[in-house]
Parts: structure tokens; sequence; C-alpha cells
């Protein structure tokens, strides 16, 4: 059988996370609108008639600005250089520039098998994916673009089979039963974050950390409790964060208590408690403190 490891690379926002999620028809990894939703590198796990696809979401590419992005580009990087194939994905309704075609040719130099999916095809002009494809062709970038929606999913399937094709052959990595390396006490902060990357604007989101302390089932009843700090960096984030009356978090913690439910298949009790810890992104010794850069958390 065909057996092996594709790194999902790309600029960050592209839609990486999506496609993964769709692909492995599963929720891996979360999303949001906003760019640097991945932190971590999450292993998505396909199984197929006759394939293993082991996918490995990474955090999108972003110019480092402090020791969390650095360490999130590190392990993009890391993630691209030891693995079966490169999938490249690529914000089609973008259009295509320079800095992609750098990118992309970078990634091709890489001396592994790279597939490019061309994709949010659903929102934009038909007509300018031919354009596009003959633009990177033209460019130099050699193998296959696959235009896809993962929204819509549409030409998945294709690209599946692309991507499986491409694999060596060999015997499955994990078990047929498992679709993450990550556990579900490393979902239930994510989700929490994803949350607040959704509710939140400008540069709240981005300077929280959401830390588990408790994730536990109670003895003899249907019920999880989980208990998190969501650490920011400014005490006017906190405020911001937490709103008038305690109404702002009360909020984001219902919408993550809704979808922790949904996850984990019983009630939720979900508590939170907002810390501040000045511009810990900046801090190398706390980035890695809060997990970020080490492969399990
Ligand atoms: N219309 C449309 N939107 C999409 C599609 N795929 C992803 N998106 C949207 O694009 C945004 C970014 O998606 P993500 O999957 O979080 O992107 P990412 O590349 O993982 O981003 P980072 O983790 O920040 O690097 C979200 O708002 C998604 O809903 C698609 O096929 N069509
Ligand atoms: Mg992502």
């Amino acid at each position: 059988m065909k057996s092996g490891t594709v790194a999902v690379i790309g600029k960050a926002n592209a839609g990486k996370s999506t496609l993964v999620n769709v692909m492995v028809g599963e929720k891996v990894a979360i999303v949001s609108p906003k760019p640097q939703t991945t932190r971590d590198r999450i292993l998505g796990i396909l199984n197929e008639e006759g394939a293993q696809i082991v996918f490995a979401d990474t955090p999108g590419i972003y110019k480092a600005k402090n020791a969390l992005t650095d360490v999130m580009m590190r392990t993009a990087e890391a993630c691209a250089k030891d693995v079966d194939l490169i999938l490249y994905v690529h914000d089609g309704h973008k259009g295509v520039d320079g800095s992609d075609l750098s990118l992309m040719r970078r990634y091709l130099s890489f001396g592994i098998p790279m597939i490019v999916a061309y994709t949010k095809t659903d929102i934009m002009p038909e007509e300018r994916i031919p354009e596009d494809a003959k633009a990177l062709f033209e460019a130099g970038i050699s193998c296959d673009v696959v235009p896809v929606s993962a929204r819509k999913g549409k030409n998945i399937r294709k690209l599946k089979a692309l991507i499986a094709d491409a694999l060596p052959e060999g015997e499955p990595l994990f078990p047929e039963d498992v679709v993450s390396d990550k556990s579900a006490r490393f979902m239930a902060g994510e989700i929490v974050r994803e949350k607040i990357l959704l509710k939140y604007e400008k540069e709240i989101p981005h300077g929280v950390a959401v830390l588990v302390n408790t994730f536990q089932k109670r003895d003899g009843q249907e019920l999880y409790d989980v208990d998190v700090d969501i650490v920011c960096e400014k005490p006017n984030h906190k405020a911001i964060l937490i709103g008038r009356q305690g109404g702002a978090l009360k909020e984001t913690l219902a919408f993550a208590r809704k979808e922790l439910e949904k996850f984990l298949g019983c009630k939720v009790f979900l508590t939170a408690f907002v810390k501040v810890k000045e511009d810990w992104r900046d801090r190398a010794d706390l980035v890695r403190r809060f997990g970020y850069g080490e492969e399990d958390r």
C-alpha cells in the first residue's frame, strides 16, 4: 500500500488547515479568517483504500517578528524538509505575485516531490484559474497544480488521489483509528483559542496563549471538567477579553463550550482565568514554557 507524510505548507491564511480538515474528514486543526492561526505542527491522518496519508499541517509563512513567530517558522521549515511530499497551498483568489513564485521555487528546490493546491476557487472568477496555472508553469513551477475549494469540496477527491499516487509503498505509520497526533486536551485549548480568534480584533487574539490546567472526566459521569488560563500580553487586553461585567469572556466560553461538547460527545464544565504575561511572545523562555516549538504538548 501507499504510505507517507505530507507537509502542508504555504503563506499564513492560505487555507491549509481547512484543506487538511476536509481531506481528513474531521477537524484536527482550528481555522480562522486571521493569519497565524496555526502555531504547531499538527498531524491529520487519512486512511483510504490502499493508502495512508499523514498530513502535517504547519504554521503559515509569515515574517518572524517575535520569539513565537520565530519558533513557528522553524517548525514549518523543519517539517518541510522531513516528508515524502510537500503540498504547497496557494490562496488562488489572491492572485499570484513574485513572493508566491519565489516561495514555490524555494520548496521545489528541496528536491522533494511537490503538488500545488490552488485553493479558494469558489470565491474567484473561474477564467483566472487557467491563466494562473499558465503563469506558474512559465515561471518554472513544474509540478502538478490542482485547483480546489476546501469550502465547497471541489476537486478534493482528485487531490487525495494525486497525493496517494506520489507517496512511496510502505506499511501504515499509524493505527487506522487514529486521526491526529494531538490529544483531546490539546484540542480543548485550541478550541478556546479559535473562539478568541473569531471574537476579538487586532493584536488581542494573536497575543493570547491558552494553557489547559484541568482536563478531566468526572468519576461516573458523562461530564468533563476543563479549566484553562487565557494568557494575554497587556493589562488593557485583559480588560477587553473579559469585557463589561465579564460579558465578553462569558460569550467566548459559551461558544467554546458548545464546540467542546460536540467534540467530546458529552457535557463540559468550562472555566477560565485571564492572566497577563507582559509581551510573552517576545520571550523565548515563555514561548517554550507555553508549549510552542516542541513536538508534544
Ligand atoms: N471561500 C473559501 N474560504 C476558505 C477556503 N479554505 C479556507 N478558507 C478560509 O480562509 C481562512 C483561513 O483558513 P485557514 O484554514 O485557517 O488558513 P491557514 O492557511 O491554515 O492559516 P494559518 O494557520 O494562519 O497559516 C478562513 O476564514 C477559512 O474559512 C476555501 O476553499 N474557500
Ligand atoms: Mg492553519
